[in-house]
């Protein structure tokens, strides 16, 4: 008989810890009473999703000893998917009201302004999601060599760490999800993450990067568009857009703050990733009902907008509104001054 029936608290261990200060300055408060979950739910856009959701998985196999379900999102259909479940573990998905539910737990990294009254949040913006799981995981005695590393290099691919030796190879890594997909990945890793680290694939991610990567920044750099007098829009071909976006904003050649590049979902929708180097990013995408981090954000444009030409018109009118235009001169303006003034 299963010992641990759902909602139940499990004490696995004793006492508080604090685990560290969260974006508002208060302290984070790391209980070691997990309540266990009846779903994992991760971001499925990148490495740091398929890192973090494997590795409260795994933590809860050890905690309870047995396998909790994965499931993953993309940013839209999170924003749609109903909260329902007594409880829930959560990572690499910014903190929201509605994660806020008794006996959730959630992990992440991404700004939020919401202060947790009934979940629990382990938050860190200097950290990758993945991080901040494993920390979790090393408590419980689950660190081993091969996770070090591969937490290591999807910290420096998830918080693009450029200078850091090692970038290259975490490229790769991260560029094994975004080429093939996550679940394409999990199925080819049988949920091992170690497997990652030596994949055949990551031959084929070095390839793209030499070949494709200096091919597409050229491209890339020679045919920005112009929004506004701040942002550019990169049109890419081929190459990894993020390192193409980040060289370009990097050499400084370029006349915007922000650079955003355009993707065109299967629904027809447009999402819109936007880069600085000083927080506008954030900035610009929270002004476009986005979020994200200061320097790497992105947004949803309205479903209305289905086609790029169409993007880039939307974006032109949001980012340049018209003035507001003062009454005309003439005899029709004095009517107008007329009725204003009485
Ligand atoms: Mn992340």
């Amino acid at each position: 008989m299963n010992q641990e029936g759902a909602g139940k608290r499990h004490h696995a261990g004793r006492g508080i810890r604090l685990a560290g200060w969260g974006l508002l300055g208060y302290p984070l408060c790391l209980m070691d009473d997990f309540v266990k979950p009846e779903v994992i739910l991760t971001h499925e856009s990148d490495l740091d999703g398929l890192v973090s959701g494997l590795l409260l998985q795994r933590l809860a196999r050890q905690v309870y000893g047995v396998r909790v379900p994965l499931q993953a999102y993309h940013n839209h259909q999170w924003r749609q998917r109903p909260m329902l479940e007594p409880a829930a573990w959560v990572c690499d998905l910014a903190f929201d009201s509605r994660l806020d539910r008794p006996n959730w737990l959630v992990v992440d990294h991404h700004a939020t302004e919401i202060v947790p009254r009934q979940a629990r949040l382990i938050h860190d913006v200097n950290k990758s999601a993945g991080r901040l799981c494993y920390e979790l995981c090393q408590d419980r005695g689950l660190g081993t060599p091969a996770l070090d590393r591969l937490v290591r290099l999807n910290d420096i691919a998830d918080l693009f760490l450029v200078e850091d030796p090692e970038f290259a190879a975490a490229s790769d890594c991260a560029s094994l999800v975004k080429s093939y997909g996550f679940w394409a990945m999990h199925a080819l890793i049988e949920g091992d993450l170690e497997r990652l680290l030596d994949h055949p694939l990551l031959e084929v991610m070095a390839v793209k990067r030499r070949v494709e990567d200096p091919l597409g920044e050229v491209w890339s750099g020679a045919n920005v568009v112009p929004l506004s007098a701040d942002v550019g829009f990169v049109p890419t071909l081929v190459g990894n857009t993020n390192l193409i976006v980040h060289r370009l904003l990097a050499a400084g050649g370029l006349p915007y703050r922000v650079l955003l590049t355009l993707f065109r979902k299967a629904n027809g929708t447009v999402i819109v990733s936007l880069r600085s180097r000083n927080g506008e990013a954030l900035a610009l995408a929270t002004r476009l009902q986005g979020g994200g981090h200061a320097n790497a954000a992105g947004a949803t444009l309205p479903r209305s907008v289905q086609q790029i030409p169409d993007a880039i018109h939307y974006l032109r009118k949001v980012l340049n509104p018209a003035p507001a235009s003062p009454p005309p001169a003439g005899p029709e303006g004095s009517l107008l001054r007329e009725l204003e003034a009485s």
